[in-house]
């Protein structure tokens, strides 16, 4: 499987608001660098770095404006004196007004955020339209004939939205390359997320669509991250109901009632007959990572793999989240090889 990775990704090391603290980001640049040197280390295939995409490419899911708010925050930012991370410090709840985009970054800031775990640095806007262009990469190497492909991107993106960043999420990538596909003529796209979070940004980019369906396994939203999106009843609406499918499962869930689920989604997928398979392949279920809550073990992976390949479509991975991070290569590879072995 060709693997598509950009280093660029190092430019991107930020800090986040957790357990009332500003502190380093558990989403940190040796996460990538542990996966990319398990691809090597078990000879996956070759290695690739992906050829740059203008930014007309990334408002195909996301609003203009957001994506030049990404571009230009941390000039607007440093305007103001400041040296140190850009961190939203005020959010458009419910009842306040979200109609009006503000002229101060500050308020910039909160209008383009879902919480303080997407911090904006000298070098995040580079890193994460590399990371967009790596998953745009993938999904050309599918368009061109073959099976597979293994887009390492970070920043990662399922939390992304068309218009708001969150859960260390700029630009939603794996979302750019579905589109990428449809928009190179394809007909039905579908998105396994099997990351621990649900990708709450996806779910939203696509949820009044028929041509993309989204399907995630993830934790609980009434006790995990996001908390505001991600219940069974969540099934899309207009033209797109009946195209988004949620399985929420309890803190704990092991791999017994873990692949059931995987099952029913790979199932229902297959039953779709997409022209592209997109995964957003987090391995923060791992029974060790510190931000998540269930009890897969490395091994696990592999059957993910496997599950994955009897759905039978053209497969896109797009690395998402995993924050153990030894242990984040041997998993996420384990997933890839699983895979190969099970078509
Ligand atoms: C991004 B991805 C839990 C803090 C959760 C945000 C998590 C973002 C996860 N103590 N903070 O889906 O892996
Ligand atoms: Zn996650």
């Amino acid at each position: 499987m060709l693997t598509f990775h950009n280093p660029d990704h190092h430019l991107h090391h930020a800090s986040e608001l957790k357990d009332g603290k500003v502190s380093p980001c558990f989403e940190l640049p040796h996460r990538a660098d542990t996966v990319l040197a398990r691809v090597r280390q078990v000879g996956l295939g070759q290695l690739a770095i992906p050829a740059h995409y203008g930014k007309e490419r990334y408002a195909r899911i996301h609003s203009e404006r957001y994506v030049n708010f990404l571009e230009s925050a941390w000039q607007e930012w440093t305007a103001l004196g400041h040296r140190h991370d850009a961190l939203p410090l005020v959010w458009p709840v419910r009842d306040l007004r979200s109609d009006i985009e503000p002229e101060h970054i500050d308020g910039k800031l909160g209008f383009y955020a879902m919480d303080a775990g997407v911090a904006i640095t000298a070098g995040t806007w580079q890193a994460v339209r590399r990371s967009a262009d790596t998953a745009l990469n993938g999904m050309d190497h599918l368009l061109q004939g073959n099976r597979s492909a293994f887009a390492l991107c970070r920043p990662p993106g399922h939390h992304a939205a068309a218009e708001y960043m969150g859960g260390y999420c700029y630009l939603n990538n794996a979302a750019i390359a579905a589109q990428s596909c449809l928009d190179q003529g394809g007909k039905r796209v579908a998105i396994l997320d099997v990351d621990f979070h649900h990708g709450n940004g996806t779910q939203s980019i696509f949820y009044q669509r028929p041509d993309v369906l989204f399907v995630s396994l993830h934790g609980d939203p009434r006790r995990s991250y996001p908390y505001f999106s991600g219940h069974r009843d969540e099934t899309g609406s207009g033209a797109g109901q009946g195209f988004n499918l949620n399985y929420p499962l309890p803190h704990g869930t092991d791999w017994g009632s873990y692949a059931t689920a995987l099952d029913d989604a790979c199932k229902r997928i297959r039953a779709y007959q997409p022209d592209a398979l997109v995964i957003s392949l987090g391995v923060d279920t791992y029974e060790n990572d510190p931000i998540s809550h269930f009890r897969l073990t490395s091994h696990d992976f592999f059957g993910i793999g496997a599950a994955i390949a009897s759905i039978q479509s053209p497969t896109l991975f797009v690395m998402e989240g995993g924050y153990m991070v030894d242990e984040i290569g041997i998993n996420a590879v384990n997933v890839l090889q699983g895979y190969t072995g099970g078509v």
